[in-house]
């Protein structure tokens, strides 16, 4: 395991329960693994409402995925996997959901009083063709800095390791974000086998999963006859920025800040939730 290129120094800070949303063991656990589970951050109206716009999306992207030669395109691909991105750019009715009040608190906790709702997509996989996924952090795709955001892996329906719920590998996010290689039509990896044991997190459906950009991660195959879907949410500090530039051809051509990107929106603003 190497550092990416852009990471020449990291420091990982632990986090404060300050909000009451949850308990300072919650985020203990986070500060050492990398990651934890929240149950019931949805009530079952909101989760129906929720997946109702989520499947709306999804019917969106597979309509696109079949105008593709085989009906896929990278790793999205129609009958096994689809990944529909900026819904709260493209259904504004989704906005609500990112800006729940159990996630505001962790967000409040895990990242500070200023935070924009940096990117969000619905993942949905079907009983699986055989194929691997690569293990990632998700800042080892565009590299944002401070390294360290959040992302909030909300179960539409229950994820358990029989239909691919988030695998972590725990600890490496204190090292700070590691350098990524291509593999072909899949994505960016990190390893292909992890250093230490990865570590499963099942969650109920209208619960999250909630780790760091830093936290080495995959999900499994399905291997049951139902789709398993999930909306995944990520959360940066407002004044992040993305750089930019080819990280194997050296150091960073430049920079933007977040809030230039469309497909995010402000969610707390001095700590307190935006209108
Ligand atoms: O939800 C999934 O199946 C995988 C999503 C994921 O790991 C990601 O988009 O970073």
């Amino acid at each position: 395991m190497k550092p990416h290129p852009w990471n020449e120094s990291f420091t990982w800070e632990p986090h404060t329960a300050r909000s009451g949303v949850v308990t300072q063991s919650q985020l203990d656990q986070f500060d050492e693994l990398g990651y934890f589970v929240v149950e019931n951050v949805y009530s079952p109206d909101e989760l129906a409402e929720l997946t109702r716009i989520t499947d709306e999306a999804e019917e969106e992207a597979i309509a696109e995925l079949k105008k593709q030669d085989g009906e896929r395109f990278l790793i999205s691909e129609n009958g096994a996997i689809t990944f529909a991105g900026q819904l709260v750019r493209q259904k504004p009715e989704i906005r609500p959901f990112v800006k729940n009040k159990t996630i505001l608190g962790i967000c409040a906790d895990l990242i500070g009083p200023n935070v924009r709702m940096y990117h969000d997509q619905a993942v949905y996989k079907m009983t699986e063709k055989p194929r691997r996924f690569p293990w990632h952090q998700d800042n080892g795709y565009l590299y944002v800095e401070p390294q360290h955001y959040l992302t909030c892996w909300i179960a539409l329906t229950d994820a358990t390791i029989h239909n691919g719920c988030p695998q972590v590998v725990p600890g490496i996010h204190k090292d700070g974000t590691l350098a990524h290689y291509y593999v072909d039509t899949l994505g960016f990896e990190c390893f292909e086998e992890p250093p230490v044991a990865p570590l499963v997190a099942e969650v109920k459906a209208g619960g999250a999963v909630f780790f760091s950009s830093l936290t080495p991660h995959l999900t499994g195959p399905n291997f049951t006859d139902s789709t398993r879907k999930a909306y995944i949410v990520q959360y940066a500090a407002s004044d992040a920025r993305v750089l930019e530039g080819n990280a194997d051809a050296g150091e960073s051509t430049g920079s933007h800040a977040i809030s230039e990107e469309p497909r995010g929106i402000a969610v707390l603003e001095n700590g307190v939730p935006t209108v």
